[in-house]
């Protein structure tokens, strides 16, 4: 037992013995669990009620084979919210302050936050124009379905909002072009980013897009036949054998390399697009009709009191932040770090920070003190880092 946990912590570099999950029906399962499970899944996340692999070998191991080869993973946990009718497209608008109205073929992805009337932000789904008056929300972790049937309702519009079975498999890395020709046909290689086609798979048309959480490039298939889930898995990793396919999911290093933001850590209610960033998917000049419109115009007149940075740290690799750690400059905290991981390719851990923007001083040092009260120091950069910056300093 003790063994068991010791290995636990390596492979997930946590300071204690990591949680183990108790399933039921409410931690829901999905059509690849059976083989997700097979393939050696070590650890998983709840998201959106769902199991969400993590970690398959260890988190470095993972993350050097999705940069370098292609993975399977099972993000059945980006549940979609349809939205049908002809008021699909006005309700939509009004969940968001991206411009989906104008330019949105039928097949585009867009990412989208959505935010509330103080333009507090409630998800960030990538939304996808499946068909005329058809919209799909592909959410991240929180329960839009009840904040879009509220909205419908009080809006009095007519719109169905429903959760359909859709279970997207994304194959994500280098090698994933190769790979989805092999089992979808050459066409696949002509999808472009953020655009998805219908292909055909066992007779079945599937809508395949370029998209993925990570930026190693990639596609994700969203299966609506559930019962085929396991020959579409199968397919894939057979085909998949000559490229060393494995099985994986969202990488916390690879993520965080990338600037990819995860809303639940690094965005909440409680922060508004323009304090994460996401300034460009909010058409606040325009003249679109959206909820939080007025907060988010006033908070930019006034300017952002606090913003989302990037943080280079020293010392020992750090574990996974299970709670915001205070930043400080002399001694007086100026913000939270949002999520942390070691970067085995820069030999530095990396991080995003809440920082005050009138409190912070950006070109001095930083420290910061975790949950359990170790503290490290290091510098704050501008996001997405700058990854020539952070190898020119590992070789200097
Ligand atoms: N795929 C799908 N649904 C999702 C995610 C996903 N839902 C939740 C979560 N991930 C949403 N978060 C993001 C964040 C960034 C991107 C995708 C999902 C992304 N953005 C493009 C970029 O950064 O280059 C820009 C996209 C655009 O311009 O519209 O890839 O991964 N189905």
């Amino acid at each position: 037992m003790a063994l068991q946990e010791d290995f636990r912590r390596q492979e997930m570099n946590t300071p204690f013995a990591a949680p183990v999950l108790s399933q039921s029906r409410r931690t829901r399962s999905t059509p690849y669990s059976e083989r997700v499970l097979a393939a050696g899944a070590k650890a998983f996340t709840v998201y959106n009620h769902m199991l969400l692999p993590s970690v398959f070998r260890s988190l470095e191991e993972d993350y050097w084979h999705l940069t370098e080869k292609v993975q399977l993973w099972d993000v059945s946990a980006q549940r979609q919210i349809e939205l049908a009718g002809p008021d699909a497209m006005r309700l939509a608008q009004l969940m968001t302050p991206r411009d989906i109205t104008t330019k949105f073929d039928i097949g585009q992805c867009k990412y989208a936050p959505l935010v509330d009337q103080h333009g507090g932000m409630l998800n960030d789904p990538v939304i996808i124009h499946v068909a005329e008056d058809r919209l799909w929300l592909s959410i991240a972790d929180s329960d839009v379905l009840l904040w879009a049937k509220g909205l419908a309702l009080g809006f009095g519009l007519d719109v169905d909002v429903t959760e359909p079975d859709v279970f997207p498999l994304a194959v994500q890395g280098p090698l994933a072009e190769e790979l989805v020709a092999d089992v979808f046909g050459e066409e696949a290689r002509n999808i472009r980013f953020f655009r998805s086609e219908l292909l055909q798979f066992n007779g079945i048309d599937l809508r395949v897009a370029r998209s993925g959480w990570s930026k190693q490039g990639g596609f994700e298939i969203y299966l609506d036949v559930p019962a085929m889930a396991h020959d579409l898995w199968d397919a894939l990793w057979l085909a998949g054998q000559k490229y060393d396919v494995r099985a994986g999911g969202p990488n916390l290093i690879e993520r965080i390399e990338s600037g990819l933001l995860s809303f639940g850590n690094d965005m909440t209610p409680m922060n508004t697009p323009l304090e994460c960033g996401l300034d460009k998917y909010c058409a606040l000049d325009s003249d679109i009709e959206f909820i939080g419109k007025q907060a988010l115009l006033k908070q930019r007149e006034a300017g952002v009191p606090r913003r989302l940075y990037g943080l280079v740290l020293n010392g020992d690799p750090v574990h996974p932040a299970t709670a915001p750690w205070t930043v400080f400059q002399s001694d007086v905290p100026v913000g939270y770090v949002t999520s942390a991981v070691y970067s085995p390719r820069f030999g530095r851990n990396i991080a995003f920070a809440m920082l005050s923007v009138d409190h912070t001083d950006f070109s001095s040092t930083i420290a910061v003190e975790d949950e359990h009260g170790n503290a490290t120091d290091g510098y704050i950069t501008e996001l997405p880092f700058d990854t020539l910056a952070l190898e020119d300093q590992l070789t200097a």
